[in-house]
Parts: C-alpha cells; sequence; structure tokens
C-alpha cells in the first residue's frame, strides 16, 4: 500500500466517523494524519519496517497499532465494523456540496439515501423539505449542488484539458522561476479523456510552489492546501492537482505520478523480483537508497529503455520493453499533409487558399480538401458540377505554390443500404474518396456492419472517416463491428481513419492498436474545419501513439509521391 492508499483510507475512516456523529477530535486526528502521511517524503512501509510509525506527526499508540495491522495484512478491523454501521454509499453524499455529515446522516436516516441518485430522485419528489431543519430552500441548494458534482465528475476531452494544464504550467514556471513543471497523469499518457489535471513541480522549496499555485489566475476554490501538495477548482469547473517536491527526486515522482497506477503496480512487480523496493521516492535495495533525478534513470535501474507515457497502461509494454522491442511511434514531425480538411464550399469558413496556407505554414507538403457532399443535408454539400468547380480553383492555386500540393477529395455518405452518395464515375475523379457513416447511426450490428463492408468494398473508396461514430460525452459508438472492420480494411486495403477532432479521436488507441497488428493503414487527419483546426493534429498522432504506431502504418507521413502511388494501388487490390 502506498502512503496515498492510507491517507485515503484514514480519511475515510474520518467522513464516517462525522456521519456516525462521534466527537469532532476523533475525525480530526485521522485528516490529521492522514495529511503527514502523504507529505511524509518517505514510503510508509519503510517507515513501519523500521518500527519509527509514532514518529510520524499525528500517529500516537493507537493509531500506530492500527496502521500496523494494515501493513501487515492489507485490512483494517476497526474499518470493516464502521462499515457495517455506515455504509460506503453514504460516504459518497459528502461529495455533494453543501451535504456535511450532519445531512448525509439525516438523508440516509429518514429517506434511506445510500447514493447521489437516491438523493436526487428525493429531491425532485420533494421529500427532501420536509425533513427536520430542511426547507425548499436547502433542497434546491441540494439539487443544485448534485448537478455541480456531476459536472465536475465528468471526464473531459483531452483537447480542453491540454490548453488549460499547458497554460498553468507555465503560469508557474514564470512564477517560481523554475523550468520543472510538467503535467503527468493522465495527461501526459495523452488519454482520449482526463479525469483530473495533474501537475508536478520540482523546486528546493516545494512550500513557495504550492503558495503559488493556489494563487494562479483562474482558481476558483483550494481544496487542499499544504507544503508539497495542493488541489484547486478552476472557474470552467477541472480540478488541479499539484505535487512539489526538491529536484533530487524529480524522476521517481515523475514516473509515479505519469501512472497509469495498473502500470505502476506491474514495475513495482518488476523491481521486487530484481530484490529492488520502488516507491514514489525512489528505489530501496535493503538499506541503500537510490534517487532518480530523471524518469530514464528509474527505467535503466530495471534494465528496461525509457518507455513513452502513452504506452504506459500495462498493455504489454514492460514485457516488450524487456524483450527490446518497443515500438518506435509515430510522431508529430513525420506527419507531412492532412487527408481530411473542409471548407466554405461545403460547410466550414475558411477558403480553400486560407486552408493551403495554413497547411503549408505547418510544413505540409499536402492537402486533401475534402467537403461533404450533396446527399448528407449538410448546407451546401458539393454535386459534381460543383466538384468539377472546385477542382479548377485546387488547379490554379497548385500552379502558385511549387512545392506544396492540393489534392481533391470528398467525404462522401455512406448511405443506409451501403450505397454512396456519388456514382462511380465521379468518385474515380477524386484523389482521395473519405466515406462516413453521419446518419442511421443506430442501426443493429449486422445491419449497420454490412452496410460498412459494402462501402469498403468500392474500390473508389480510399478511407473510412471517423470509424466507430463516438462523440466523447455525447454519444456512444455505433454498433459497427471493429474487428470486422478491421479485417475487411486489411484485406482490401481501405485506409481507416484517426479523426483528430478531440470529441472524437476515432478510432481509438484499442483498436489503433488491433488495425496496426493486422498489417492497417491508417490516416491520421484533422477534419479541420478552420485553418486552426489542423492543430488537433497533435491528438490525433497521441492517440495513434498510443495504439502503438510507427510512422509505417501511416499513410500521411508519405511523401506526396508515394502516398498518391499507394491511393492507386489500392483499386487494384478490391476483391469484388
Ligand atoms: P484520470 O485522472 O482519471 O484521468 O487518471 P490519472 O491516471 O491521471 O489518475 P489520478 O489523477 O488519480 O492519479 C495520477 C497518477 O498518480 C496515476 O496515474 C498514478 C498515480 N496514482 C494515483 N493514485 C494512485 C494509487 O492509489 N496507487 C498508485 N500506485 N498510484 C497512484
Ligand atoms: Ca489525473
Ligand atoms: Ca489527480
Ligand atoms: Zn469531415
Amino acid at each position: 500500500m502506498t502512503n496515498r492508499d492510507i491517507a485515503e483510507l484514514l480519511r475515510l475512516i474520518a467522513d464516517m466517523l462525522e456521519i456516525k456523529g462521534e466527537v469532532v477530535y476523533k475525525s480530526l486526528a485521522y485528516r490529521k494524519a492522514a495529511d503527514s502521511i502523504e507529505n511524509l517524503g518517505r514510503d510508509i512501509a519503510q517507515v513501519w519496517r523500521e518500527g519509527r510509525l509514532k514518529e510520524i506527526p499525528g500517529v500516537g499508540e493507537a493509531l500506530a497499532k492500527k496502521l500496523d495491522e494494515l501493513l501487515r495484512t492489507g485490512r483494517l478491523g476497526y474499518l470493516e465494523q464502521l462499515q457495517e454501521e455506515v455504509p460506503v454509499g453514504v460516504v459518497s453524499l459528502l461529495g455533494i456540496p453543501e451535504v456535511g455529515p450532519r445531512t448525509a446522516k439525516l438523508l440516509w436516516r429518514e429517506l434511506g439515501a445510500v447514493s447521489v441518485a437516491d438523493v436526487e430522485r428525493a429531491a425532485r419528489e420533494g421529500r427532501v423539505q420536509s425533513l427536520p431543519g430542511m426547507g425548499a430552500r436547502s433542497e434546491q441548494r441540494i439539487l443544485e449542488g448534485i448537478q455541480t458534482l456531476y459536472r465536475r465528475s465528468k471526464r473531459i476531452e483531452l483537447g480542453v484539458a491540454w490548453p488549460v494544464a499547458n497554460g498553468l504550467a507555465a503560469a508557474l514556471r514564470q512564477a517560481l522561476r523554475v523550468e520543472t513543471v510538467e503535467p503527468v497523469g493522465s495527461l501526459r499518457r495523452m488519454k482520449d479523456t482526463i479525469g483530473d489535471i495533474d501537475l508536478l513541480a520540482a523546486c528546493a522549496r516545494p512550500e513557495q510552489a504550492t503558495g503559488a499555485f493556489v494563487k494562479l489566475d483562474g482558481v476558483a476554490e483550494v481544496l487542499s492546501h499544504g507544503p508539497t501538495r495542493a488541489s484547486v477548482i478552476l472557474h470552467n469547473g477541472l480540478q488541479v492537482d499539484l505535487r512539489a517536491l526538491e529536484p533530487q527526486h524529480y524522476g521517481s515522482l515523475l514516473q509515479y505520478f505519469t501512472g497509469s497506477k495498473d502500470h505502476n503496480v506491474a514495475l513495482r512487480a518488476l523491481a521486487q523480483r530484481q530484490g529492488l523496493s520502488l516507491s514514489e521516492y525512489g528505489f530501496k535495495r535493503g538499506d541503500e537508497e537510490l534517487l532518480c533525478r530523471t524518469e530514464e534513470e528509474v527505467y535503466a535501474a530495471l534494465g528496461l529503455p525509457w518507455i513513452p507515457p502513452e504506452l504506459r497502461e500495462d498493455r504489454g509494454e514492460l514485457k516488450a520493453a524487456l524483450e527490446n522491442r518497443l515500438p518506435k511511434l509515430v510522431q508529430r514531425s513525420d506527419i507531412r499533409g492532412d487527408l481530411h480538411a473542409h471548407t466554405n464550399w461545403s460547410d466550414a469558413a475558411a477558403t480553400v487558399e486560407e486552408m493551403a496556407q495554413a497547411a503549408l505554414s505547418r510544413g505540409y507538403e499536402y492537402l486533401v480538401i475534402s467537403d461533404h457532399t450533396h446527399g448528407l443535408g449538410v448546407a451546401n454539400g458539393l454535386d459534381a458540377q460543383r466538384l468539377r468547380e472546385q477542382r479548377q480553383e485546387l488547379e490554379a492555386l497548385n500552379s502558385r505554390y511549387p512545392g506544396f500540393r492540393l489534392l481533391q477529395g470528398a467525404e462522401v455518405e455512406i448511405r443506409a443500404d451501403g450505397s454512396l452518395d456519388h456514382p462511380d464515375d465521379v468518385l474515380r475523379e477524386l484523389d482521395v474518396v473519405i466515406a462516413s457513416v453521419h446518419s442511421g447511426l443506430r442501426q443493429d450490428r449486422d445491419t449497420i456492419t454490412e452496410r460498412v463492408v459494402r462501402a469498403m468494398r468500392n474500390p473508389h473508396v480510399d478511407v473510412l472517416g471517423h470509424p466507430s461514430g463516438r462523440l466523447l460525452g455525447q454519444r456512444e459508438a455505433t454498433n459497427l463491428d471493429l474487428d470486422r472492420v478491421i479485417e475487411v480494411a486489411a484485406r482490401t486495403g481501405v485506409i481507416l481513419e484517426v479523426n483528430s477532432t478531440p470529441n472524437r479521436l476515432d478510432l481509438d488507441d484499442v483498436h489503433i492498436r488491433r488495425a496496426v497488428e493486422k498489417g492497417v493503414s491508417l490516416a491520421i487527419n484533422s477534419d479541420a474545419h478552420s485553418t486552426d483546426g489542423l492543430d488537433t493534429m497533435d491528438y490525433g498522432v497521441a492517440t495513434a501513439r498510443r495504439g502503438w504506431a510507427e510512422a509505417g502504418d501511416v499513410v500521411n507521413a508519405l511523401q506526396l509521391n508515394d502516398l498518391v502511388a499507394r491511393l492507386a494501388s489500392r483499386e487494384r487490390r478490391v476483391e469484388h
């Protein structure tokens, strides 16, 4: 058990004591001990082995006995006894702003509420206002508190959290005049959604970092503030945790707080097999301590190469590292162009020329203009005649920008029966055909899978756009059988898109990995609807990296000529 695990257990006990209505100093004592264990600066298991638990501030005789039981057996009789009296669900009511221990107890005893949902239902039915000491106003405040809680507990998109976290990190670097402030946790692993933002800072006086952090612009509420850690809520509702420490531990802490938890558990087990104990503070072999200033040193101590954060999900990365066959992940700098961008020919604002200039300024060699087709009901979808007109504009621009090439594509709707929105003789004229599903998303598994597979068998279809159709936080993926799609893509040479729009990130990391294993090509596309939209490419590249993709798996890492040849070869491979 880590210091943090134990601190959380002690806080749980404190919450339960408060709900039971025990004298206040008891729960305060548990909270104080939790704080000092968390800020100990050493692995508590080590302190325990040295028989020095009672030297921890706030830990007396009784608590030392409980900690000993916990560290020895992994269980705590006292907690189990409390849990028989107070259901854990009642503790979760404390998460509602406006609900303290007294109210939680009332809601539980009088209404039988053991979850936030129970309280919400009771409040909506007007059953809360009639409780002793409550009224219509307090009932309303509880309902509002529940909405705030739901907003806070919702995972947020990587694309929303990333700029916020980097802005905070930059502000903190400036305030402290130190270089080492970094996002860690799921954000550093570039997960598609983020529970909360974690930052890590190294400086000689950690309390200066936490002090500056809670005063940053954008902080709405300080949840906790100690010498080495602090948590705040920003005005936009995001929670941010900061850990600060002295530079000599930085590598170990960076590794620990990057996670994932599962990766760390596996890494600790590997260390143990080598006779080393690994904690957030460094390694130990017997009494000998090994501090790591850099993350490379942490992995090197176990005979491993450094593992990119995107791979740290305990999905085989340690085995691959041990066998020296980690993938050489695709990088942003490998990307030579974008195969999916919209213009004011259909539903976006920018002109073709503005998009071309934006692509050029990002160092691209090519850009595919892929506006929507006419059948989609999207404002201004292109018919065959307008596609020909657009082609002329692209060619005129191509002659003005040597060394850069606009290609003509279209994002063609896959109709409910799997036919496409344009006939073959129109599709044949296009450089790149992206086929996507935007309507009829609720078809059953067989129907939608056959529909998409039929479209993939059309020899003119090059790319399957945002295959799963998910919209993060908004809409689940369709019933499409992605494993079958991956199989068909492997056979037919259809390229699967990694759509980089932050609320899509579709394919996701798991399916990218399966596609890569089957030799399927990917196109990492922004699906930009504005010039700035091209920059979402970063999130798509990160997602592809989480799926173990290398540059060789990605068609828009190809030079223009090779890309054109790859697209041409596709028609010859199709089964009929
Ligand atoms: P999230 O916030 O849900 O998107 O996911 P993470 O991975 O950012 O998780 P978070 O914020 O709870 O913790 C950040 C990192 O700290 C996590 O990736 C690994 C480490 N960590 C956190 N809690 C624990 C724990 O209870 N045990 C262990 N071993 N590591 C933890
Ligand atoms: Ca986090
Ligand atoms: Ca966190
Ligand atoms: Zn699109």
